[in-house]
């Protein structure tokens, strides 16, 4: 049986009600096996990064308690998307609830299918800022603390819901 790993999970959602997706995605994860959920961010909305024709994101981050080796958690997630992604997919069009493993214990991964840390993870406010509330003390591989790659973060597009 493999050991307990804490992992951090970045939710997004830009439907018409992605508020609602992003907090059933919070509670579909602490359902995963082998998985606890340990610690959830507040929401938070930005406009989209990339092409603006889209609506605000709705953005959060979760801290994972798992069992799961890094390869079956990313499968887990994406299973979760396909299900969100049909559900939707019927009703407000294609855009989906996006799942990133943003970090994996202190892994540094680099497969095919799989990087961790998640590439954009040390530029993009809208995980920055709720990873830094959940886990301020946190040191990514590579020495890179959160805070300081916060505080060094050029970005100011995003709003903390209630
Ligand atoms: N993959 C590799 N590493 C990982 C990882 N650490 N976590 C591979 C998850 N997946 C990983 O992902 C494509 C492939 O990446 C997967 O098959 C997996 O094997 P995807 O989620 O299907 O594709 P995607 O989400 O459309 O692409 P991508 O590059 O993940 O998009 P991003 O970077 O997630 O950007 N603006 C705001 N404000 N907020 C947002 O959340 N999100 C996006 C999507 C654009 N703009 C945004 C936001
Ligand atoms: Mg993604």
């Amino acid at each position: 049986m493999s050991a307990w790993v804490t992992a951090y999970i970045g939710l997004g959602s830009n439907l018409k009600s992605p508020i609602e997706q992003v907090k059933t995605a919070l509670q579909a994860l602490g359902k995963l096996p082998q998985t606890r959920l340990l610690r959830q961010s507040s929401l938070y909305q930005s406009a989209p990064m990339g092409p603006a024709n889209q609506a605000d994101y709705i953005n959060a981050v979760a801290a994972l308690e798992t069992r799961l080796t890094a390869d079956e958690l990313l499968s887990a997630l994406q299973g979760l998307e396909l299900l969100h992604q049909r559900v939707r997919q019927a009703r407000w069009g294609p855009r989906t609830l996006d799942l990133d493993l943003l970090l994996y214990a202190d892994q540094s991964i680099n497969s095919e299918h799989l990087v961790v840390p998640h590439p954009g993870l040390g530029e993009r406010l809208f995980v920055l800022q709720p990873l830094f509330e959940i886990a301020p003390a946190l040191v990514l591989p590579g020495n890179r603390a959160v805070a300081e790659l916060l505080s060094k973060c050029s970005e100011s597009n995003l709003q903390r819901l209630d």
